[in-house]
């Protein structure tokens, strides 16, 4: 109820408020609670306690990748795959819904509805791009003909450009604007990303798949933003399998801004997401604007090594907000429970809170932390500082529901020559090394860390947490992960360890955390947002007011915490849920 107050408070909120009373809203309200469960799925996995309250859905269904952000004329817009018809993958439509803030969102129409030759049996991932007058035009797969996954690329632009609201799209007759050709893999050919211009050139990348192995960024080219000619090398490939989803965006070298797609950077950063491992990995490089090709800056790691999120984070996508000067990351996050569960909770998939990026000074990575206005919907802090956690002790953080909250905490390490020495066999794996070394394996430095969404009797408990080890040549290696294996009594929930190494210097024995805990996700970012962790948990006692929050040290070292905050959040305008 306070948070419902909260955002009524905000003038716009009740501009967004008569939107949804005007029927802007497609969406169907219904009752979780009402739903019964069939005898073989828990009681809590349909609870309305495990479903998020802060992080973007609609009000029911299946939901995947958010497809083509933007700001238009005051609003965020927010495309996404959606099916409308039920809570599994299918029906595959753009739905649309805006925002003020990145936060509170109301649901419009859906956008892109298959209704053209070329679309008709699905419309599939996107992008937008704003051209030189102020037009956005959508870039999108579709789906032309059945039973097979024959994928073209399709354009959309906005029926009435007036309108802020953008709620009707056309398509027009020349579509598609890119098909496959000989030698392509018609069913590996998706996902346009946003176009960018330069030298009197639009150029866009579509992903694919080479043979069964090289994953492909094809680069296409348009002055006019109509015909687009494929150019005769990829703008960069790999042997990685399928690109889905490719993101390629230039990077300032230095300070947190942004820059737009089409502005020049030293650097650039290109994404794919990996079908073969259903992860996103990411290079940073340079772009040679002549000879169209962009290479990675440690070939190396080339689409092994970096990814934006350790943890279940697929298909995103970045846009550059021209109000803020910033570039903002959205990504999705499926179940981590099963297909049946998702039926009987008619709703399945999130996205992970939108997430500034931008450069690390160090030129190797991009650092990731949640939009500041976030921030608008934490309630009162509860603090702890300069409290010491001997070896194997934990405390409690009182004061507050931590099922829906978002924790701060700086932690400082001493002894660091305690630490583990690091098995070379597991150097290059974090995850195998998180799977070995768990939260409940007694370490040298670490583990330390949080217990969320833990039961008071610990039944229950998801573990984000650090372990410092010894590496070659007198080097600290830091581990993050996150660890769920013992986030819940239910059965039949995937429950995997998953974690990333941090490019951080412990030697100042000072490493920060930030968790946002939200019912059934734990979204995490260590180290200011080097490395980050996205979590699915569905605790079955640690659920609303049996949700507890612990600080844990579980190494041979002692732990400080300098500094923990910790917020109750709100619940946003969401989609009218
Ligand atoms: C276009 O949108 C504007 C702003 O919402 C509205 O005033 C106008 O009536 C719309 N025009 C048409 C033809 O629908
Ligand atoms: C396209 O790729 C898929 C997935 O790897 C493969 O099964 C199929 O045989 C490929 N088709 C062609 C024509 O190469
Ligand atoms: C091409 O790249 C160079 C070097 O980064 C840059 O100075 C130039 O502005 C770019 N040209 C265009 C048209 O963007
Ligand atoms: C999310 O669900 C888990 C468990 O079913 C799968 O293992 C992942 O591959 C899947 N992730 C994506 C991006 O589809």
């Amino acid at each position: 109820m306070g948070a419902q107050l909260w955002v009524l408070a905000a003038p716009w909120a009740m501009l967004l408020l008569l939107l949804q009373l005007a029927g802007a809203s497609h969406v169907v309200h219904r009752s979780l609670e009402a739903e019964a469960a069939p005898a073989s799925v828990p009681a809590s996995i349909v609870s309305p306690l495990l479903r998020t309250g802060y992080h973007f859905q609609p009000p029911m269904n299946w939901i995947n990748d958010p497809n083509g952000p933007l700001y238009y004329k005051g609003w965020y817009h927010l495309f996404y795959q959606y099916n409308p018809k039920g809570a599994v993958w299918g029906n595959i439509v753009w739905a649309h819904s805006v925002s003020r803030d990145l936060i509170n969102w109301i649901a419009l129409e859906p956008a892109i509805k298959p209704d053209i030759p070329s679309d008709q049996y699905g419309c599939w991932s996107g992008s937008t791009t704003m051209l030189a007058d102020g037009t956005p035009a959508i870039l999108y797969t579709g789906i032309d003909r059945p039973n097979i996954n024959y994928q073209v690329q399709n354009i959309a632009f906005p029926k009435n450009k007036s309108d802020p609201l953008l709620r009707e799209w056309v398509k027009p007759g020349y579509n598609p604007i890119a098909s496959p050709e000989p030698g392509m893999n018609a069913t590996q050919f998706r996902d346009p990303t946003t176009a960018w211009y330069a030298d009197g050139h639009w150029r866009m990348l579509v992903g694919g798949l080479k043979g069964d192995r090289r994953g492909v960024a094809y680069l296409y080219r348009s002055r006019d933003f109509k015909t687009w000619v494929r150019a005769k090398h990829p703008l960069h490939s790999a042997l990685t399998g399928m690109w889905e989803c490719p993101d390629f965006f230039p990077v300032q070298v230095s300070g947190q801004n942004g820059l737009d797609t089409s502005e020049s950077g030293t650097k650039y950063v290109l994404k794919n997401s990996l079908d073969l491992t259903r992860y996103d990995y990411y290079t940073v490089g340079t772009y040679d604007n002549t000879t169209e090709r962009y290479v990675p800056g440690n070939p190396d790691g080339d689409y092994h090594r970096l990814r934006y999120d350790y943890g279940n984070f697929y298909a995103s996508k970045t846009f550059f907000d021209p109000v803020k000067r910033r570039r903002i990351l959205l990504g999705w996050a499926n179940e981590s429970d099963s297909v049946t569960y998702d039926k009987a909770k008619g709703w399945a998939g999130i996205h992970a809170i939108p997430r500034k990026i931008w450069l690390d000074p160090s030129g190797k990575q991009l650092v990731q932390w949640p939009v500041e206005e976030l921030e608008k919907l934490r309630g009162k802090p509860v603090s702890v500082s300069h409290k010491v956690v001997a070896p194997g002790e934990h405390f409690e953080v009182t004061g507050l529901g931590t099922y829906q909250a978002d924790v701060e905490v700086s932690f400082e390490v001493s002894g660091l020559e305690k630490a583990e020495e690091l098995d070379p066999a597991y150097a290059q794996d974090a995850e195998k090394l998180c799977g070995v070394k768990g939260a409940d394996v007694r370490g040298g430095v670490g583990p330390f860390g949080l217990w969320v969404l833990a039961s008071a009797g610990l039944e229950e408990k998801t573990a984000v947490f650090f372990r410092v080890f010894k590496g070659g040549s007198g080097q600290h290696v830091v581990l993050m992960c996150t660890d769920p294996t013992k986030s819940s009594l239910s059965p039949g929930l995937y429950k995997p360890t998953f974690a990333g190494f941090v490019d951080t210097d412990i030697s100042s024995g000072k490493i920060s955390l930030r968790s946002l805990v939200d019912r059934s996700v734990v979204e995490s970012f260590g180290a200011g947002g080097k490395t980050c962790i996205l979590s699915r948990v569905y605790p079955s006692i640690a659920i609303g007011k049996g949700a507890h929050l612990y600080v844990f040290n579980n190494g041979e070292a002692e732990i400080k915490v300098s500094q923990l905050t910790a917020w109750e959040m709100k619940k946003p305008l969401m989609n009218g849920a």
